[in-house]
């Protein structure tokens, strides 16, 4: 198949999984072509099968604000009649599944007739998508999208209760290679972090409120009380300048590191001993489920998605938001004895191994055939 991607090309999960899934397809032999305005960055190297195509949004000096939308959908276009693509793919429904409308009735005009798939993340619906400033036309191009996936369970009962739409979702869950993050740490660079042989606490986001980063630090204070550990914070965004005041003025404080964005998460998860990811929202948690996936187990809040891959007392625990405490002696009770935090990092792995790439993926491969055999038939 010749299937177009369009994703957010930055460090965010939905732009991570649509380039992985459009990796793993090309593997499989299909033609992935890319739309996005940069290259996404976890696809690097080169791929025979793998086509970027970039949006360019040319400036103007009336341009306030420079139409992304109108560019994407005329480079859709573009891609779709020069490719002979048989699908659209668009991940994330802010502008992405609006473009694609856009660019589907361009197409019909000239007789083609391209299949739109929408994949629905998690902020396009919960936190952007249902303000009143973009609902309209999210609720529109999610009807008109020919199928809508959410990547939850969750996520598809938060999209019917913001929006009034009719149209089935279907859930297809998020997935990791299990085989790429499952590696053996670098001792060296463990004993470089940890040189005494410390606990290593994970966190990993975009850093923007509804990470609830502060959490991660108040946690992580509450367990350094109990037994020597140190933090590595991963990733970028807004709340971290008021994170790294936050972090200023403690003794205990020396115990943080900010690593910044990092692209190869599979060289650094194996080091961790426990992932913290705190959040107000997460539609999946992605950064959890690579975490367990290097056999890390995981201190999360049960809020959205999370009580469906995070299984608690088993691959880690849960705890209602914001209660610190909790997430302090729970991470405790993994790590208090190297028995039974072995134990949650088998479970970890074991409960990582059922969201392996290698379940998903047929999902997905099934849905296009599905949908290029009606649409054909129509
Ligand atoms: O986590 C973010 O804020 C980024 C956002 C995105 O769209 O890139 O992540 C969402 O999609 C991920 C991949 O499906 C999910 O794993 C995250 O849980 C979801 N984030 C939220 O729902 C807040």
């Amino acid at each position: 198949m010749n299937i177009a991607i369009v994703c957010y090309p930055t460090f965010g999960g939905s732009g991570v999984l649509a380039t992985e899934l459009g990796k793993v397809l090309a593997d499989k032999g299909h033609n992935i072509h890319f739309i996005t305005y940069q290259q996404p960055v976890r696809l690097s190297g080169f791929h025979t099968n793998i086509f970027y195509h970039e949006v360019r949004v040319p400036t103007y000096p009336l341009f306030d604000f420079p139409p992304y939308e109108t560019a994407l959908a005329s480079a859709m276009v573009d891609v779709v009649l020069n490719h002979q693509i048989d699908l659209l793919h668009v991940h994330y429904a802010i502008p992405h599944a609006s473009a694609a409308y856009m660019a589907k009735q361009i197409l019909a005009k000239r007789d083609v007739h391209i299949p739109v798939i929408t994949t629905l993340h998690g902020t396009d619906i919960t936190l952007v998508g249902r303000d009143e400033t973009y609902s309209p036309v999210v609720t529109f191009s999610m009807e008109e999208s020919d199928v809508l996936t959410a990547v939850s369970e969750n996520l598809k009962s938060e999209t019917y209760r913001y929006f009034n739409i009719h149209k089935s979702i279907e859930v297809i869950y998020n997935f990791v290679d299990v085989a790429r993050f499952n590696k053996k740490p670098v001792d060296a660079f463990k004993k470089l972090i940890a040189p005494g042989g410390e606990k290593i606490i994970v966190h990993a986001s975009n850093f923007r409120k509804v990470k609830r980063v502060d959490d991660v630090v108040k946690t992580f204070l509450l367990l350094r009380k109990q037994i020597p550990a140190k933090l590595l914070l991963i990733g970028d965004g807004p709340e971290r300048p008021h994170i790294e005041s936050m972090t200023r003025h403690c003794e205990e404080c020396a115990d943080i590191k900010f690593l910044g964005k990092q692209e190869q998460m599979e060289d650094i998860l194996p080091i961790a001993d426990l992932f913290l990811l705190p959040s107000e929202y997460e539609s999946f948690g992605l950064a959890a489920l690579e975490a367990m996936a290097a056999e890390v187990p995981v201190i999360s809040t049960n809020a959205g998605g999370l009580p469906e891959i995070n299984i608690q007392g088993y691959s880690g625990f849960m705890s209602d938001i914001g209660d610190v405490e909790d997430m302090a002696a729970n991470a405790f009770k993994v790590l208090g004895d190297d028995e039974t935090h072995r134990l949650f990092k088998k479970q970890a792995l074991a409960q990582a191994k059922k969201f392996d790439i290698q379940h998903i993926i047929p999902t997905y491969e099934a849905l296009y055939t599905r949908l290029l055999e009606t649409s054909t038939a129509s």
